[in-house]
């Protein structure tokens, strides 16, 4: 069995390259990875030992390179992680999403219908169907809740989305899709709510929480988000969508008071600033499909998932620190500290 996963240098990519060369010894894996500046080759570096595993640089986008890398590895599965993933970055430039979202992932499925792949997975978000209510926690999204997406960045994993139908639909690609809450874990940017309160209450810099901070995510350990993946591609069924998430609701001030406690450190460090635009007030997953289908169930509770990523940020200051030391600074410094017009 070889699977392509693209995007494996990222974040929940690069947590999905370990937990299968762990747990699916006999397969291979090939990584595809344009390392944006999301991407961190270092992530795999214990990866790169292995020798069921492959990087490949390059760019999902790239019909050439990724016809070449199809026609020469004749891949069982491609499940694609690659994606411009940080909603603040698609307001302040939409463009990338729309090409590297939308046409990459249109170039993998033509690639995989073109070389017979066995099955294609989408590896998607919660945030296309948009947003709940802060008051009414009795509703939850549905694999049959309607899209309805409200940044740049979700309309544009919307878009993959719906072109993952249509190629199942019109093509007969043997395709599925996964829609997951938010993850949080070992190797995640530190551009985004977790790991950037923790990087920052480290250094005793102020804690930037947007608006109230009663906004409310949905939180999965990665390695959960994994093993969904894993199961959706050995048995889900074609067509369809499964929802991943584990009930694990928590508003934005909450997990930054959770983090500062862990660290022992002042809640004085909180600072509310602006608001970001658009911004969906609640996540929250039903994942009944999932659970019912392919058994699926989360391993990991939020106090002790979020202990074992403090502890992991904590163990690994080389891994994170050369990131916020390098381009990163000035994207923090233009994004926080001058107003979002
Ligand atoms: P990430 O930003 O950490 O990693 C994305 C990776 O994709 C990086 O390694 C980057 O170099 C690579 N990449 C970007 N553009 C590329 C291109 N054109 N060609 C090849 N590689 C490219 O993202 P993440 O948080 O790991 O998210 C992975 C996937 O999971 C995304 O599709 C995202 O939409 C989805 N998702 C994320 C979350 C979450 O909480 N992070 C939740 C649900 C779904
Ligand atoms: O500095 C911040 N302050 C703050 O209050 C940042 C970066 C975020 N926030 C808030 C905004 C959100 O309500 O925290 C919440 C989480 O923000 P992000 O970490 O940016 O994640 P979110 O916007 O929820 O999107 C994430 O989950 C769904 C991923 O980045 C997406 O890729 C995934 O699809």
């Amino acid at each position: 069995m070889k699977i392509l996963v693209t995007g494996g240098a990222g974040f929940i990519g690069g947590n999905f390259c370990y937990y299968m060369l762990d747990n699916r010894p006999e397969y291979k894996i090939v990584c595809l990875d344009k390392l944006t500046y999301a991407g961190n080759l270092s992530t795999l570096e214990n990866a790169l030992k292995n020798k069921n595993f492959k990087f490949v640089k390059g760019d999902i986008a790239d019909k050439i390179l990724v016809d070449k890398l199809f026609a020469d590895e004749k891949f069982d599965v491609a499940v694609n992680f690659a994606a411009e993933s940080h909603v603040d970055r698609s307001i302040e430039n939409p463009e990338v999403f729309l090409v590297t979202n939308i046409l990459g992932t249109q170039v993998l499925m033509d690639a995989c219908r073109k070389y017979g792949v066995k099955r294609y997975h989408q590896v998607s978000t919660d945030e296309v169907y948009g947003d709940l209510p802060l008051n009414r926690p009795d509703l939850l999204f549905t694999e049959e809740t309607p899209i309805k997406t409200s940044s740049p960045y979700s309309s544009s994993k919307a878009g993959a989305d719906l072109l993952v139908h249509a190629y199942y639909r019109t093509y007969g690609l043997p395709a599925t899709i996964s829609r997951c809450s938010n993850n949080y874990g070992p190797y995640h940017f530190p551009e985004k709510l977790i790991p950037l309160m923790i990087s920052r209450a480290l250094a005793n810099e102020s804690l930037p929480v947007y608006g109230d901070g009663l906004n409310v995510r949905d939180w999965l350990y990665v390695e959960d988000h994994c093993s969904a993946i894993d199961l959706i591609i050995r048995k889900g069924r074609v067509g369809e969508v499964y929802n991943v998430g584990g009930h694990n609701e928590m508003t934005n001030i909450d997990i930054v008071k959770t983090i500062l406690n862990e660290l022992g450190k002042p809640h004085s460090l909180i600072t509310y600033v602006k608001d970001r635009k658009g911004h969906d007030l609640r996540y929250a997953i039903d994942p009944t499909k999932i659970h019912n289908e392919l058994g699926w169930l989360p391993k990991t509770k939020f106090a002790d998932g979020i202990k074992k990523t403090v502890e992991w940020y904590l163990q690994n200051k080389p891994w994170w620190q050369s990131i916020i030391s390098g381009e990163y600074k000035n994207y923090y410094d233009k994004m926080y500290n001058s107003p979002r017009g």
